[in-house]
């Protein structure tokens, strides 16, 4: 939501053979040697380590791909992340690091000579982080007191990203779960202009999405007449009040909603509860059959959502249908998905479940077609081969082989046809260019938790809320190795190999009085749920950290006896974008049973 007000889109990004020219890596909040993409993203990583590349990983924790990969790991407390960028732009531009020549030429905003014509010059990039306006320089003793990296780290690695090129800044999205989530997406891409890493092979633009050049032919086409939305995040807000939502919540397509949500199709999420924040709240929501009068969930198993199904769907495993299986985000490769047996008991694939629903509404033809599972799978092989790449194998060849790898002669360079022949390719921006100072988030006059340049904004449950007298500790969760979001969490074998357990410092743990390895209850405000702890120096001191996923199981007190993070996440959206916060928490914890 937030990248586009910069570069236009987010559809864009560099593959990770790319890396294999970068000279210098930083990861921020990335962590792929737990959090898996569809790609041998390690093994790039890998790659650019032996050829000489540093890399640094900037992360509360200490995490597997730190040590894997990173010559140095730099803690730092959550939400603040963007203080840090905006001290290292500092030390960029004040030490003359910055690539004046890029700036000129492809961006918008960054010095007073290069901004729209209605806006007052002194907000600027430059200005701002010169503190010209508001009588604060952002150097990074201001963002060593923020976000606790010391100021002379802050700068060194602010100098050697500068100075150290191609440079590739990649940013993971736990940092954006925040409260300000935003700004930390385009200080991110920033930096990139910054430095003038933007379109080069080797450098990377910060900020965007992640690109896979896997390409099939999708043989829909069909088009959902209705055009309202609302962000997904505020579903239960369309639950209680949808009628009264507007655009300033995100409603687009329309400008009201004729009713709250009063029907729920849940299929394949556990979205319902479990992922979603504020569990107790959700439950209450849930348990009022005046609110939400019909919900269907398919799912595989019981999860927690799916105990709150009117109508529960045995859904199918990949096993029990045909597909094709498109990587998530990266992966040059599709997957043929072969149907190894008939679907078990009352299990039925989804497709089928809604051509019936259609049947019954009179409209099975034009939902159908006419065609099956697996007549879609062969049109769709037919179509990629005749429209996008005959080397594409046939239905056949493809079902033999299970896979198929696009093979290019080059690396994906994000951005690269816009700063190689700007006159022909504009960015998708208003202005064409890369708009650092976006005109459009300007006029929408909320320069406090929307301004028009990236900004470090001090966050509600942050480190420097008053909140923190009653709950001392941030809170943080991430993507688990051993599930995915929530899935598997049922597995025993997997608990033994990575269990559900709490991350804790050492110095946190102490003051408590707690050991590794004790029960703990870590609560606030809106929930409380128990979990073992494990006491660590791989967290920073002041910040808890509860992998995200695990099944809401609560005792008959409501207390959460599985460590569901999400008994303790706010619904609170973010400012922009109306997103998830589920990272921005603040809580206190103690012991429960040593
Ligand atoms: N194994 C596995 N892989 C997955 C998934 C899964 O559930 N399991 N889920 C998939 C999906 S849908 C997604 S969206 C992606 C998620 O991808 P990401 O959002 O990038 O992954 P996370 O694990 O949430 O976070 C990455 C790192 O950010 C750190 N972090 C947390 N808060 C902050 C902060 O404020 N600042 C900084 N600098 N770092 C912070 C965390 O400690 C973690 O190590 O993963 C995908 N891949
Ligand atoms: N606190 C906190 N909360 C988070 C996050 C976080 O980092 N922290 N991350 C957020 C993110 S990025 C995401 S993407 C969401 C993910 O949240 P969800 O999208 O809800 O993901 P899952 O929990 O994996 O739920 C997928 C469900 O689909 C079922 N399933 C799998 N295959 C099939 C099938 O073929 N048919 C049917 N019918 N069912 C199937 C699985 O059994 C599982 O129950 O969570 C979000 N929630
Ligand atoms: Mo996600």
């Amino acid at each position: 939501m937030a990248t586009p007000y910069t570069y236009g889109t987010n559809n864009s990004g560099s593959s990770f053979d790319s890396l294999l020219h970068s000279k210098y890596i930083i990861l921020w909040g990335q962590n792929p040697s737990e959090m898996i993409f569809s790609t041998p993203y390690r093994e790039y990583l890998m790659h650019a380590k032996k050829n000489g590349a540093k890399i640094v990983v900037i992360d509360p924790r200490y995490t597997d791909t730190a040590i894997a990969f990173a010559d140095e790991w730099i803690p730092i407390l959550p939400t603040t992340d963007t203080a840090m960028m905006d001290a290292m732009g500092y030390v960029i531009i004040t030490e003359k690091l910055h690539d004046q020549a890029f700036l000129d030429k492809y961006c918008l905003g960054f010095d007073k000579d290069h901004m729209p014509d209605d806006v007052p010059k002194n907000e600027s990039v430059q200005s701002y982080l010169l503190g010209e306006k508001d009588g604060t320089p952002k150097t990074p003793e201001w963002a060593e007191k923020i976000c606790g990296v010391p100021a002379n780290k802050i700068r060194e690695i602010a100098r050697d990203y500068a100075k150290t090129k191609p440079a590739a800044l990649i940013q993971g999205w736990a940092a954006q779960r925040q409260a300000f989530g935003e700004q930390y997406m385009r200080a991110g891409a920033q930096l990139a202009c910054l430095t003038g890493n933007v379109g080069k092979l080797g450098g990377w633009a910060a900020g965007t999405g992640y690109w896979s050049r896997s390409e099939i032919v999708y043989p829909f086409s069909f088009e959902n007449p209705v055009k309202a939305s609302i962000p997904c995040f505020l579903w239960t807000k369309a639950v209680e009040n949808g009628t009264e939502m507007t655009a300033a919540d995100g409603l687009q397509g329309t400008d009201k909603l004729t009713s709250n949500i009063k029907m729920i199709f849940n299929m394949a999420g556990n979205m319902l509860i479990n992922q979603h924040a504020d569990i107790n709240k959700t439950r209450k929501l849930l348990e009022d059959e005046s609110k939400v009068e019909f919900i269907v969930v398919s799912d595989l198993f019981m999860t927690p959502s799916s105990k709150y199904a009117d109508i529960l769907l045995p859904g199918t495993t990949f096993f029990e249908r045909y597909d094709i299986g498109v990587p998530w985000c990266f992966g040059d490769y599709v997957i043929f998905g072969d149907k190894t047996i008939d679907p078990l008991y009352e299990c039925r694939n989804e497709y089928d479940v809604f051509a019936d629903i259609a049947d019954k509404l009179g409209i099975k033809d034009k939902f159908t077609e006419g065609k099956s599972i697996l007549d879609l799978v062969k049109e769709s092989v037919e179509r990629t081969k005749k429209e996008l790449d005959p080397n594409f194998p046939t239905f056949e060849e493809f079902r033999q082989k299970g896979v198929y790898h696009f093979t290019y002669d080059e690396p994906l360079v994000g951005f690269k046809k816009q700063i190689d022949d700007p006159e022909n390719n504009p960015f998708e921006t208003p202005s064409g260019k890369i708009e650092l100072f976006s005109k459009a988030l300007w006029d929408m006059d909320q320069h406090d938790e929307i301004p028009a340049i990236a900004k470090y904004i001090s966050s509600w449950e942050g480190p420097e809320d008053p909140l923190i007298k009653k709950y001392p500790l941030q809170l943080i969760s991430w993507h688990y190795k051993r599930r995915c979001h929530s899935t598997y969490d049922n597995q025993e074998w997997l608990e033994e190999a990575a269990k559900q357990e709490m991350w804790m410092n050492p110095k946190d743990a102490e003051k408590r009085g707690i050991k590794n390895g004790d029960l703990v209850k870590v609560y606030n405000d809106r929930g409380a749920l128990i979990i073992d702890v494990k006491v660590t120096p791989r967290i920073t001191p002041g910040v808890a950290g509860i992998p995200q996923g695990a099944w809401y199981t609560p005792d008959k007190n409501g207390l959460d006896q599985r460590g569901s993070v999400n008994v303790l996440t706010s619904q609170k959206p973010t400012a922009l974008a109306k997103a998830n916060p589920q990272l921005t928490n603040l809580v206190e914890v103690k012991k429960h049973r040593g």
